[in-house]
């Protein structure tokens, strides 16, 4: 009898989730520009905590109880927080050993959505490859749950979603993989020669290239920059406790 395979799939946005969920996979949020590269630059910083939330009023809770707070828009910084959503907000000594509380306008929206999920981590180009051998260690079904743009598809987390869908599949036998990844595969196996120019015209590129932030999309494309894999846990993001020790 042939052995049962394990499963690899993509959503492409949090209002498809509760179609694609299952009891027993590990989510992989994605929200390459910008939130989940920033999130991962602020733990390779010594972050000890991350507490996503999904609205500003939960946001003002936590910044009025003397919280570091990071608050995203459309894009900007909101008013009154200490940090937006640029990884370069979260490098240097004033990130280490804190928690900081998080709201985006899609990265945290997703995490709300997934929160029940049997494990979540947290992806980007910054963090790719321990993010794969991570996931074939765990042996697990694997749903990879790309933010999007208030719930519509982005080019630049579909096109990661299908690096590690190659990756995995270029790895190892046991996954049957869903027809968003079999899809997406070959868009990553293009995408990833020249990402930066393979994303010219998608829309969330040019939303931050037109507000200057040209930079955050380099770094946020440029694979390997952290071996951290945050993991949600009671309602906070922390490091995996193997790459605590590691
Ligand atoms: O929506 C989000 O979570 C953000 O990553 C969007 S932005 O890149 O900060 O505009």
């Amino acid at each position: 009898m042939e052995e049962k395979k394990l499963t690899i799939d993509t959503c492409f946005t949090p209002y498809l989730y509760p179609v694609y969920k299952e009891d027993e996979s590990i989510v992989v949020i994605i929200d390459i520009l910008r939130a989940t590269s920033a999130i991962c630059t602020a733990f390779e910083n010594g972050a000890e905590k991350i507490i996503p939330v999904a609205s500003l009023n939960e946001a003002i809770v936590y910044k009025e109880k003397g919280y570091l707070v990071g608050a995203e828009r459309n894009g900007m910084p909101v008013e009154g927080f200490d940090f937006g959503n640029s990884p370069f907000h979260y490098m240097g000594e004033h990130i280490k050993g804190k928690t900081i509380v998080l709201t985006t306008t899609n990265g945290t929206q997703a995490i709300e959505a997934a929160k029940a999920a049997y494990k979540i981590v947290i992806g980007s180009f910054l963090n790719i490859g321990t993010l794969c051998d991570f996931l074939l260690e765990e042996n697990k079904n694997i749903l990879l749950l790309c933010s999007g743009w208030k719930n519509k598809f982005n080019l630049e987390d579909g096109v990661f979603a299908g690096v590690v869908t190659d990756e995995i599949a270029r790895r190892s036998d046991r996954y049957k993989l869903g027809d968003a990844c079999l899809a997406l595969k070959y868009l990553g196996q293009i995408g990833k020669r020249n990402p930066n120019k393979f994303l010219n015209y998608s829309s969330h590129k040019e939303r931050l290239a037109k507000l200057n932030l040209k930079e955050d999309i380099r770094y946020c494309l440029t694979p390997n920059q952290t071996s951290v894999i945050p993991v949600y846990k009671d309602g906070a993001l922390v490091l995996h406790p193997q790459k605590v020790l590691g």
